[in-house]
């Protein structure tokens, strides 16, 4: 199933952000870093500082030599991370599938979104006219169906630009670019393969995979993958957990079945509760134990189908502890219970059954969306867009369903 990928990342951030807020930076070659007299370097060049040979690394001192002119800002990184947060809420408002990978830089899986937004590229324009419109940054977008091919997308798109790469162009797309371009080679590595004779990803996607693990151990294997855009990693969501449980410690330790029982159902109640409020189904479920003499055990069951019911987890509980207590007989001194494997909603759709149930998952999604971007509320350069991509209605746009092909 091709998926559509995008990777969106802001441009010269640090110092755009300075730009935004004082309006005389504009236009200017501007660093971010520190003093031009300190050790420090550059963290963020503006576009005119670049064109001077300017970028992050360099040494203040020698950015200062290239381009006197430039202006100096020491930076501060809570108006950065205040950015960086209002530019997450944005993509979020685009789609729930979203994966944030430093301050300015996300991945966004927009898989069947074409049906939400018109097309993927509309998607983009109106994703960069928000991001313009209320944070005055500008943003690169690359699209593709995978991670890696968005990712170098975006970077060649730069600055202020939106690159899609068709689902079966990605081989085209990457084989002329210089090696550097692929995540994962830095220096040393591109020396190691110039000398090999390999300057363009093309030449090191036909390089027998073997040969690239003898010269770069296991990452030899995700280079020639990445060469040929073969990545299938998924658009992990930032989970709030991995994993929820309660646990109870006895006033006095115990041996009485009702009491542990009791216990048992009133911590799974706890941990159900939390798990329907997360939205995440588990796939998990541990007993943990600890005796009079502390030794402490967990007892672990894999469900067969992904659950989030107290009922489940109380009844698997209890088996696990019937087990656990016919094995040992000691007085507990603490009993818990835990879920694990949580299913993100948009991940668990391959797993379930019925179309119908598919509908409801992706309803869900889509309700998520409509409640941030409360489309009759925009009042922005894009509602022009939205308005010939949805239909209006008393209410508003109406929002039609992504494809299932998720
Ligand atoms: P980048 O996205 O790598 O750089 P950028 O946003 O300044 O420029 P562009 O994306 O247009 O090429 O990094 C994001 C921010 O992270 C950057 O503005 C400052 C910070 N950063 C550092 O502090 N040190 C560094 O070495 C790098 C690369 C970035
Ligand atoms: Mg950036």
């Amino acid at each position: 199933m091709t998926r559509t990928i995008m990777h969106i990342d802001l441009d010269a951030f640090f110092v755009s952000v300075e730009q935004a807020l004082n309006p005389e930076l504009q236009g200017k070659p501007v660093v971010v870093g520190g003093r031009p007299a300190g050790r420090g370097v550059v963290a963020s060049a503006s576009y005119q500082a670049r064109a001077f040979g300017l970028h992050a690394g360099m040494p203040l001192i020698t950015a200062c030599r290239l381009c006197p002119r430039a202006i100096f800002i020491e930076g501060s990184f809570p108006k950065y991370r205040d950015a960086s947060q209002r530019f997450m809420a944005i993509l979020a408002d685009f789609s729930p599938y979203l994966e944030p990978v430093s301050l300015d830089e996300a991945y966004l899986d927009a898989t069947g979104f074409e049906s939400i937004y018109g097309s993927i590229h509309h998607m983009a324009v109106a994703i960069k006219q928000r991001i313009k419109d209320e944070l005055g940054l500008y943003a690169s977008v690359g699209i593709a169906s995978c991670k890696v091919v968005a990712k170098i997308a975006a970077e060649l798109s730069k600055p202020d630009g939106l690159l899609e790469v068709s689902a079966g162009k990605e081989h085209s797309f990457l084989a002329p670019l210089p090696i550097a371009k692929l995540p994962g080679i830095g220096r040393k590595s591109e020396r190691i393969l110039n000398g090999l004779g390999i300057h363009t990803i093309g030449k090191l996607s036909i390089m027998p995979p073997t040969a690239l693990k003898s010269h770069f151990g296991a990452s030899g294997e995700l280079l020639h993958r990445f060469a040929n855009a073969i990545d299938d990693r998924q658009v992990e969501l930032p989970s709030a957990a991995k994993s929820i449980s309660r646990e109870t410690t006895f006033g006095k330790d115990t041996q009485d079945r009702s009491l542990l029982k009791a216990t048992l159902r009133y911590l799974s109640e706890r941990v159900g509760s939390e798990l329907r409020q997360q939205g995440k189904p588990a796939r998990c479920i541990t007993l943990k134990l600890r005796y009079a003499d502390f030794t402490t055990i967990t007892r672990r069951h894999t469900l067969s189908q992904t659950s989030d019911s107290d009922q489940t987890i109380f009844d698997t509980g209890l088996k696990l502890l019937n087990r656990a207590r016919a094995q040992e007989k000691q007085p507990v001194r603490l009993i818990g219970i835990g879920v694990s494997n949580l299913v993100e909603p948009g991940k668990q759709l391959d797993m379930l059954d019925t179309s119908a149930q598919r509908q409801e998952q992706l309803n869900r999604a889509i309700d998520r969306i409509r409640k941030k971007y409360g489309f009759t509320a925009i009042q922005t350069g894009q509602t022009l867009l939205l308005k010939e991509i949805f239909p209006t209605s008393e209410e508003g746009y109406t929002l039609q369903t992504p494809s299932l092909s998720r």
